[in-house]
């Protein structure tokens, strides 16, 4: 994919061929997510619309990795915007219903599809921007980091983190090198260890976003910034983003297997199932 991408677009220029000339917008709507793809610009926004929380789920996550690679493989799309069309939520993560009181087999392909997300955004060769909405724990934190640009909505009441651990659950090793990799060993130690949830001004604070800017700007924002992304030639870039993000996508492309296991294992536990039946009492009852 990065020769293929490389061969057609250098020096932020797009080859597109007549026919794809022909027909500037191409729009496709699945019910989980709406892609919006403007062949003139080579950028698509993509919308998690899974209400109410654009939980990551089986279904969600297979619809979203399809879109995702469709756009991969179509070289006229060089950027990649990732929004929410709920308010107040760009993702509440994985679906937590998917991780309780499941059979194995579901657990297992469950992760592998949550896997299949994290390699088609970390290794995308497209610039992938993501437009933080609303507040995104855990999954939705993952999403949001394995991106290249993070804008947030300036608001106090929006969140950001990895809080595995106040569900009793433990992010996995590729997850703590997503959020290493973004603010650091020392940043990520604390955060994974105390389930930390960051507001936004936090999360700008220790790198976990790149901007902040008023809600109603965020998405204007992205695609001022794509134009900047996508104005350095295609190829020069994802070898730079290849040789950055690669080891860490070879440790789990080379334990894929153990990882699944290690989770089904993990997370079928009673004490697990426990502190995750705990947890859902416990969002019940905020309201
Ligand atoms: N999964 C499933 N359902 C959820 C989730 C979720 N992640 N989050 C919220 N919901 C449900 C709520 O239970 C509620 O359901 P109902 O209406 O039936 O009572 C509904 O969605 C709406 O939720 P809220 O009323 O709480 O909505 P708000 O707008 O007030 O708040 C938040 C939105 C901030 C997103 C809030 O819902 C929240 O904090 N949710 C929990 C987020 C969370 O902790 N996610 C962690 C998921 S675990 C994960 O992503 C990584 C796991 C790695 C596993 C590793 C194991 C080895």
């Amino acid at each position: 994919l990065l020769s293929q991408r490389a061969s057609c677009s250098s020096h932020g220029r797009v080859c597109v061929s007549p026919a794809v000339v022909a027909q500037r917008r191409n729009n496709s709507t699945s019910p989980k997510i709406k892609v919006e793809f403007d062949q003139s610009t080579g950028v698509a926004v993509l919308r998690m619309q899974n209400p109410p929380v654009n939980s990551l789920s089986l279904d969600f996550l297979t619809e979203f990795c399809i879109g995702v690679e469709k756009l991969e493989m179509d070289k006229s799309c060089r950027g990649l915007i990732i929004t929410s069309s709920q308010p107040k939520v760009f993702s509440a993560g994985l679906d937590i219903m998917e991780m309780y009181g499941q059979s194995p087999e579901r657990c297992g392909e469950f992760w592998r599809a949550v896997q299949e997300m994290w390699l088609k955004l970390y290794g995308s060769d497209m610039v992938i921007i993501a437009a933080i909405n609303g507040s995104s724990p855990a999954g939705g934190c993952l999403m949001s980091m394995a991106c290249d640009y993070r804008i947030m909505a300036d608001n106090p009441r929006y969140t950001i983190g990895l809080n595995e651990t106040k569900l009793g659950i433990v992010a996995p090793f590729w997850f703590k090198d997503t959020m290493t990799n973004t603010v650091g060993h020392r940043t990520t130690e604390m955060a994974l260890e105390l389930g930390m949830l960051y507001n936004s001004t936090e999360a700008l604070k220790i790198g976990m976003v790149d901007q902040l800017v008023p809600e109603d700007q965020v998405l204007t924002t992205a695609t001022q910034t794509m134009t900047k992304w996508l104005a350095i030639p295609d190829h020069a870039r994802q070898i730079s983003k290849s040789m950055m993000r690669k080891p860490t996508i070879d440790k789990l492309t080379s334990n894929r297997e153990a990882d699944i296991q290690h989770f089904v294992n993990f997370i079928t536990k009673d004490s697990i199932q426990k502190s995750l039946h705990m947890y859902l009492e416990m969002l019940k009852k905020r309201k």
